[in-house]
């Protein structure tokens, strides 16, 4: 007989080629993710950036790991330190780390051992603008991202700015892995809709595992 529960498990959809996303995968060990996202944002705080352009992102960032992710009047980079308070960033909990490498097994990128981790935090109206992913040393090594929290809307492009973007809808505990082919697409999140969610109060954060260097 069929189980009524059967369903309300995570479920892989393929997306593109090197893309797939592991649907409500994060979804049970949220809370406990949504715990250290808080301690590690106790100590390096979200922080909106400005980029070397001169905009103020609408995005808050923060990072743990080894290395971290920041913009600022020099450029888009990794480092080993904070530019905006000179401290090194806090070290990646062992949960984040055994969750990436465990889903970028799932997708068939064994051994993947990522030494950052970028985490995004969205209030009502953010969005993240399409922009490729191309900062890191090793482009073989794929990305894991999680997201928690209020849905957004993901635009998945091209290999070009200007190509032609799909729509899909990143809800809270969907883990997406990317790879391969697709590690170099365009991609971007639509401004957040404004709502509350149980898990995350009013917004949405992302977390993505990188591998900056080799
Ligand atoms: C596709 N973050 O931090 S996660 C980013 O939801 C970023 O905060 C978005 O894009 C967010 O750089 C999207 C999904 C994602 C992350 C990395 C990718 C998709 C990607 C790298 C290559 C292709
Ligand atoms: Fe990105």
């Amino acid at each position: 007989m069929l189980d009524f529960f059967s369903e309300d498990v995570p479920w892989a959809e393929p997306l593109a080629e090197g893309a797939v996303i592991l649907r409500r995968r994060a979804r049970d060990e949220a809370a406990g993710l949504m715990t250290l996202v808080s301690e590690v944002s106790a100590q390096n705080p979200f922080h909106h950036r400005i980029t070397p352009g001169g905009h103020r992102m609408s995005v808050a960032m923060t990072n743990c790991g080894n290395f971290g992710w920041s913009t600022d009047a020099r450029g888009y980079q990794y480092s080993v330190q904070d530019s905006a308070t000179g401290k090194r960033w806090p070290p990646m909990p062992e949960r984040f780390r055994a969750l990436a490498a465990a889903c970028a097994a799932e997708a068939g990128f064994e051994h993947f051992q990522p030494d950052a981790c970028l985490i995004n935090r969205y209030e009502p109206g953010a969005k993240m603008s399409l922009h490729q992913d191309k900062d890191e040393e090793d482009l073989r090594q794929p990305i894991v991202s999680v997201s928690l929290g209020l849905p957004a809307v993901f635009q998945f492009g091209g290999f070009e700015r200007g190509d032609a973007a799909q729509r899909v809808l990143l809800e809270h505990g969907d883990i997406v892995v990317w790879g391969g082919p697709s590690r170099l697409r365009f991609h971007g999140i639509l401004p957040l809709k404004p709502g509350i969610h149980p898990a995350t109060g009013a917004f949405r954060y992302n977390l993505t595992f990188r591998r900056a260097f080799r």
